[in-house]
């Protein structure tokens, strides 16, 4: 995994399509639900996005019977070097690895699995140039980590656990990589021992939802409606490509639980 680029240069990506089933999406608080139409407007544009970005878009079938499916991000790990099959930490999710195990077969030459009886969710897992950051969390526990550790060692990579903050759904949820050396995190991050060394930007109080956002090549996905936190993005001299997250917020989800994405070297 000893590389050169950026742990967030990408030229391809795996995406799933949202099923009508969506609408019943896990979340921890009901603000009622989203809709489809909107779920898959929004997913359009984020696909959309990413091809902008410079990154071929592989698109899988939507999944009826696994309405939180279209967050392809949490039921796997991808690296150059090869990629992870998970334990979602959460039991409506867990059998959403088995419909990726042929796709990542295709992908990858090496596909690792995550043991028994550990979990993790991909949301908790931060690429940086630091090593992998695994937030613990209701969905990633300890077991869970340190497999993931030694998963992602077989692959050539190292990483270390960090604490995600009580009541957050994921450490991504509250935290993301903006550049090689810089950390957007809400206020209960902000002092977060994982992230010494990075220069930290704190979201406004009141947009902690706009923490997640995905850095891609030279660009930075991020909520359309947090215009704070877009100003300071742009301020700081972020190329930020804003995209509408209405509708997936209602189901707990950001715009890193969109995709899988990582670096495929040609031979
Ligand atoms: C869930 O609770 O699993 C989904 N409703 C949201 C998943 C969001 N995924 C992510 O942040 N990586």
């Amino acid at each position: 995994m000893s590389q050169t680029r950026s742990v967030y240069e990408f030229n391809s990506a795996i995406v799933r399509e949202p099923s009508s089933s969506v609408v019943n999406g896990l979340r921890a608080n009901d603000r009622g639900g989203p809709t489809y139409e909107g779920v898959k407007a929004e997913h359009e544009a984020y696909i959309s996005a990413l091809r902008n970005a410079g990154v071929a878009v592989k698109v899988l079938p939507p999944l009826e019977i696994f309405p939180d499916s279209l967050f392809v991000e949490d039921p796997a790990l991808v690296f150059t070097s090869g990629a992870i099959l998970l334990r979602p930490g959460t039991p409506s999710r867990v059998d959403e690895t088995v419909e990726l195990i042929p796709v990542l077969r295709d992908m990858f030459e090496t596909v690792l699995e995550l043991p028994a009886p550990g979990q993790a969710d991909g949301g908790d897992i931060m690429y940086t140039p630091m090593g992998v950051l695994i937030g613990l969390s209701a969905r990633t526990d300890r077991i869970g980590a340190e497999a993931l550790i030694a998963c992602i060692g077989k692959l050539g990579g190292k990483a270390q656990v960090a604490e995600t903050p009580k009541g957050v759904l994921h450490f991504k949820t509250a935290s993301s990589l903006l550049d090689d050396e810089s950390v957007i995190s809400t206020a209960a991050l902000a002092d977060a021992a994982a992230f010494n060394g990075f220069r930290r930007i704190v979201v406004p109080e009141g947009e902690e939802p706009a923490a997640n956002v995905l850095r891609v090549n030279d660009v930075v996905f991020a909520s359309a409606h947090y215009p704070r936190t877009l100003e300071m993005l742009d301020k700081e001299g972020y190329r930020v490509v804003p995209l509408k997250t209405v509708e997936i917020e209602k189901i707990d989800a950001g715009l890193s639980c969109m995709s899988l994405r990582w670096y495929r070297e040609t031979k």
